[in-house]
């Protein structure tokens, strides 16, 4: 955080002003000044509501293809999102690394791990797995993929096509805390069990749940050992939540089918599908919370601020700022939150506003 202290050259003079210049001084701040800063309100997020579209990703990550190989030094091909808000860090939101990685033909991204536990959601291509502790993790669009802290991964693409990927890490968070630790594993791959998508053989089929309409209230400090979530499964629990309802919007979270907590301790990950020309109530929640569009198109309001969206484009939505999605054709929507942390912590509220915002402005892409 960043404060804005008396400085030395306002006009407070006399031994007032000697004051403050000894406690800068002496590395003191004297709170009476700086109440306001600390204790605002509302929460006060640094990222701004922003939005990156796959117009733009796409011709990049192929750029990117073409120019960079992966090697152990760079590990991974991945554009991060970087919020204006956050001064150069790269990161999507205060808490929320997101980003695209992609994974040329016959590639591979090198084995390691780290405490930072990470999700992938795929939006492109074809013949990728991810090897999850020598649990290797067939990946097809519109699939989550699980890679919770200390887990070792690589990834793999066997086959002929170019594969892109949403991954989200709690990796801001890890990093407040002084807590990021980061391992190579000794080989380039770690070897794998045959057959491949152990874990889904062995929850998939009774385990996969969902929570409907809600951030699930289950606490469980360990990841889900469910470590893939498979669109033909989330596509039909949407259909069935769409089927019994009359709002425009009905909303799953993925779930530890062990706990029915959010599938990683420091990470929620919920799919939204929005009927066409529906709109969802505006609602505001503490946290943050970044967006992949899987399919559809439409537009958000987030804080009076409008964005235009279709497939592939990711958005971020600060924590507090209101926010209200309205799609043109059906459309499903991939977020991400630090929902978890907050429960956990005993800071989540979340509130639906009584009236949709005012349009202030149309967001304009650089
Ligand atoms: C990471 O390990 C991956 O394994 C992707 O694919 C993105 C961003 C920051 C730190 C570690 C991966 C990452 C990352």
């Amino acid at each position: 955080m960043s404060i804005d202290l008396p400085s030395r050259d306002t006009d407070v003079s006399g031994e007032l002003g000697a004051l403050y210049e000894s406690l800068a001084r002496a590395d003191l701040a004297p709170l009476w000044n700086i109440t306001d800063q600390l204790l605002t309100p509302t929460p006060r997020p640094k990222a701004v509501p922003w939005l990156w579209s796959a117009t733009t990703l796409r011709p990049l990550a192929e750029r990117a293809i073409a120019l960079v190989p992966i090697e152990r030094g760079g590990e991974r091909r991945v554009l991060s999102l970087v919020n204006p808000g956050l001064g150069g860090r790269p990161y999507a939101a205060g808490t929320l690394w997101g980003a695209l990685q992609c994974l040329g033909p016959r590639e591979s991204a090198p084995a390691h791990r780290h405490s930072p536990g990470a999700i992938r959601f795929v939006l492109s291509g074809a013949g990728v797995w991810t090897t999850v502790d020598g649990d290797a993790c067939d990946m097809a669009p519109g699939d989550l993929v699980l890679t919770p802290a200390y887990n070792w991964h690589d990834h793999t693409n066997g086959g002929d096509e170019a594969m892109l990927w949403f991954d989200g890490l709690d990796l801001p968070v890890v990093e407040a805390l002084d807590a990021v630790f980061f391992e190579e594993y000794g080989e380039l791959q770690q070897p794998h069990l045959r057959p491949h998508n152990r874990s889904e053989t062995e929850y998939g089929a009774t385990g996969y749940r969902t929570v409907p309409d809600a951030v699930t209230e289950q606490l469980d400090p360990t990841p889900s050992p469910l470590l893939v979530y498979r669109w033909a499964q989330t596509d039909a629990e949407l259909a069935r939540l769409a089927a019994e309802t009359d709002s425009a919007k009905v909303t799953i979270e993925f779930t530890n089918p062990r706990s029915g907590a959010s599938v990683l301790p420091t990470l929620g990950c919920f799919m939204h599908r929005i009927a066409p020309n529906g709109s969802s109530l505006p609602e505001r929640q503490a946290g943050n919370q970044v967006f992949v569009v899987f399919d559809g198109s439409g537009h958000s309001v987030i804080d009076g601020e409008l964005f235009e969206w279709s497939a592939g484009d990711c958005f971020v939505v600060p924590s507090w700022a209101p926010v209200e999605h309205h799609a043109r054709e059906r459309a499903d929507l991939f977020s991400i939150s630090d929902a978890p942390v907050l429960r956990a912590l005993g800071l989540f509220r979340r509130q639906t506003l009584d009236a949709a915002q005012p349009v202030l402005r149309v967001f304009q892409p650089r």
